[in-house]
């Protein structure tokens, strides 16, 4: 249900202090560590931000669509590992459990993911299967009450925090492609699961994202979700609804450098006068400006429609593909606002331009959110919707 208005508003304005007082100040050590400290992320179980996307009955915020994009919209006014350390449990890792989890299941797990207590990742793509999700080569099979998980996943998110894996296997070696596809939750404490180093990355340090190995990995046949063959349905369900996420972060990180180079442009004097007064930096400021805020109506608009239950498909790959490439040109025209300056290491937009390539690559790459677009509209142009 959603909050009230005052309610919502109390919300924004605590996570709002939150990135102001406690996140900024802390980038640079983020990032010269490649770890958020302790105390921030224990501010942030305390803060509910763990639960936001996780029914009240279980323990978390029980937020809309709404409401969590504008949560996230304020948290992407900071470097946007910070938001790394919660994103998982409030996306990808445990809206599978939330969309298709039995009530045993949601029980087991749910409360501890909304505290933060535990954590949970999402293990779909592989070495080889990235685009191409349906072409998951990590079996499953069937051994009296247990799955015998074996196979590789790359580049998963939080998996070096993780405690429990949100997998997609091969359950049916005969069926290839996405019908031979089956969701399950791994527990990490399973025999035969290894976790990789994590991966040197260019932006984003701070949220670690490693392989994970199962060998042998014996699943309980209860930790399947949904049925046999339904594990696309579950990832593309899945991301449908992070792809918005995901979007609203986009549209978050274009604000704050909005604002970074609006404040620069106006300290910053060359000619004799602040170079926002000169015509061209205006231009560029001007555009990142008007992007930036129609990145947030777009989103508005998507997360209202998946809150109306909406089919969301084909607005949500849409509307992630169009804000994660907004703020690809935001962070390049900051860099060039910036000149020499935003080219030195760590600083604010330096690290914001490395940052914000990853969002045009995962959950879905731009030219995979094109294919998903255009074959929404040969769909509905068959079914005579359009
Ligand atoms: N919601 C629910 N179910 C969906 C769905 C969605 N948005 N999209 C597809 N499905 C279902 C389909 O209905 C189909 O099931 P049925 O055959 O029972 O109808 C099944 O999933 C396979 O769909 P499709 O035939 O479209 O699969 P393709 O192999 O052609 O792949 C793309 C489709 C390319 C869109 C998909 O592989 C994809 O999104 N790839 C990117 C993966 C990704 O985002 N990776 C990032 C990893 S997370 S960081």
């Amino acid at each position: 249900m959603a909050l009230d208005p005052e309610t919502r508003q109390q919300l924004i304005e605590t996570v709002r202090r939150f990135v102001n007082e406690v996140c900024r100040p802390n980038e640079q050590l983020l990032s010269e560590t490649n770890a958020i400290p302790d105390a921030i992320v224990r501010q942030m179980r305390d803060l509910g931000l763990f639960g936001l996307s996780i029914p009240e009955a279980y323990g978390g915020l029980g937020l809309t669509m709404e409401e969590e994009a504008l949560v996230i919209l304020e948290m992407g006014h900071t470097s946007p590992a910070f938001r790394s350390a919660f994103g998982t449990n409030v996306g990808i890792g445990s809206q599978g459990i939330v969309m298709f989890g039995r009530e045993d299941q949601k029980h087991d797990w749910l409360p501890k993911l909304a505290t933060g207590e535990a954590i949970a990742s999402f293990a779909l793509t592989e070495p080889d299967s990235g685009s191409d999700a349906g072409s998951v080569k990590t079996k499953a099979a069937k051994d009296g009450n247990h799955y015998v998980l074996n196979g590789s996943k790359r580049f998963i998110t939080n998996a070096d925090k993780a405690h429990i894996f949100t997998v997609m296997a091969r359950t049916d070696p005969d069926t290839p492609g996405a019908k031979g596809l089956s969701a399950f939750i791994v527990d990490r404490a399973t025999p035969g699961i290894t976790i990789g180093e994590p991966e040197k990355k260019m932006g984003q340090q701070g949220a670690n994202v490693c392989d994970v190995v199962f060998d042998n990995a014996r699943v309980p046949i209860a930790n399947r979700l949904g049925e046999e063959g339904e594990g696309m349905k579950v990832a593309m369900s899945v991301l449908d609804r992070g792809r918005l996420h995901i979007a609203s972060l986009s549209v978050g990180i274009a604000e704050r450098l909005v604002e970074e180079i609006t404040r620069y442009g106006s300290e910053r004097k060359q000619f004799g006068k602040p170079i926002i007064e000169h015509q061209l930096v205006m231009g560029m400021i001007a555009d990142s400006y008007a992007e930036a805020a129609a990145g947030r109506a777009m989103v508005l608009n998507a997360v209202r429609k998946y809150d109306a239950k909406d089919k969301i498909t084909l607005l949500a790959a849409a509307t992630k593909m169009w804000c994660t490439e907004m703020v690809g040109r935001v962070a390049d025209r900051a860099v060039q606002v910036f000149g020499g300056a935003g080219y030195i290491a760590d600083c604010a937009v330096e690290r914001f331009y490395r940052d914000v390539r990853i969002l045009r690559l995962y959950e879905g790459t731009t030219q995979i959110q094109q294919i998903v677009i255009g074959r929404e509209l040969q769909r509905m142009a068959k079914a005579g919707e359009i």
